[in-house]
């Protein structure tokens, strides 16, 4: 039987528009606008196969829907992070009661930092993105937690971006697609790499799921580039949750199961 791929997400917060910004300015965000871009990308999971279990929205935590910054699921266990904004550390203990239904846990202790858009796997490697949020403590309790399961676990350097997962992410088996002005594409090894649209900087971040890609449509350039290496794409609008610089990846968790 082939296994269940559970996507888990979180409403998004009411007070989305006080979220943490880094490399944006602030813009009003529509919370409705944004609420109907989260329902149509939770839709592109179902329709990839996915079993989408939405989490309870948090009112009073503005980043909450982007879940992928507070866990790190592995086949074997899962890593309950320590995220680098200290706003966003209440956000992990709901979801670690849920995660606890398919994985043992662990957990990053202080004062190490780590966020889940940092970290990106390859096969048995995992790539960890040494950003703001992210430094060589939380590097170093990950791959505690990960290398007796036998995984590799090795950090990154980062250009001017949030995360890793801005800067690349893996779209097929042993392909990648990079933004090469913010993370240097030799560090994924043998790896074939899809470089974005020079244009398009911040279309590196795509979801896997399966055979296909869930990808923002504000990058069709990048589309195209990866549609002619046979990658199947699944456009979805994002540009309100964009604005509260979350990609695609960050709204959800996939968890095999
Ligand atoms: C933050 O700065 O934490 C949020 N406003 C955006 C988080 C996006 N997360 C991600 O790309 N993994």
């Amino acid at each position: 039987m082939s296994p269940r791929t559970i996507a888990l997400t979180r409403a998004v917060s009411r007070g989305i528009d006080r979220c943490e910004l880094t490399h944006l300015q602030r813009e009003p965000i529509d919370l409705e606008r944004a609420r109907a871009q989260h329902a149509a990308y939770e839709e592109a999971l179902r329709d990839l196969g996915c079993e989408v279990l939405q989490l309870a929205e948090m009112p009073e935590q503005p980043d909450s829907v982007f879940v992928e910054d507070v866990a790190v699921v592995a086949d074997e266990i899962a890593v309950m992070t320590r995220p680098g904004a200290p706003s966003r550390r209440p956000e992990g203990a709901s979801l670690a009661e849920v995660l606890a239904n398919w994985r043992p846990l662990a957990q990053i202790e202080g004062p190490g930092a780590l966020d889940g858009g940092d970290v990106l796997r390859l096969g048995r490697a995992f790539y960890v993105g040494l950003s703001g949020r992210t430094d060589r403590d939380g590097l170093r309790q990950l791959a505690q937690a990960l290398e007796p399961h036998g995984y590799s676990v090795r950090g990154v350097d980062l250009g001017a971006c949030l995360h890793l997962k801005s800067a690349a992410c893996a779209v097929a088996d042993e392909v990648v697609l990079v933004n090469p002005d913010w993370v240097d594409p030799a560090v994924f090894g043998g790896a074939q790499v899809i470089a974005v649209a020079p244009e398009e900087p911040f279309a590196a971040n795509a979801v896997r799921v399966g055979d296909a890609v869930i990808h923002p449509s504000a990058f069709p350039l990048t589309r195209q580039r990866l549609q002619v290496h046979g990658i199947s794409v699944r456009p979805v609008e994002v540009d309100e949750l964009a604005k509260a610089e979350g990609g695609v990846t960050c709204c959800s968790l996939l968890v095999t199961a």
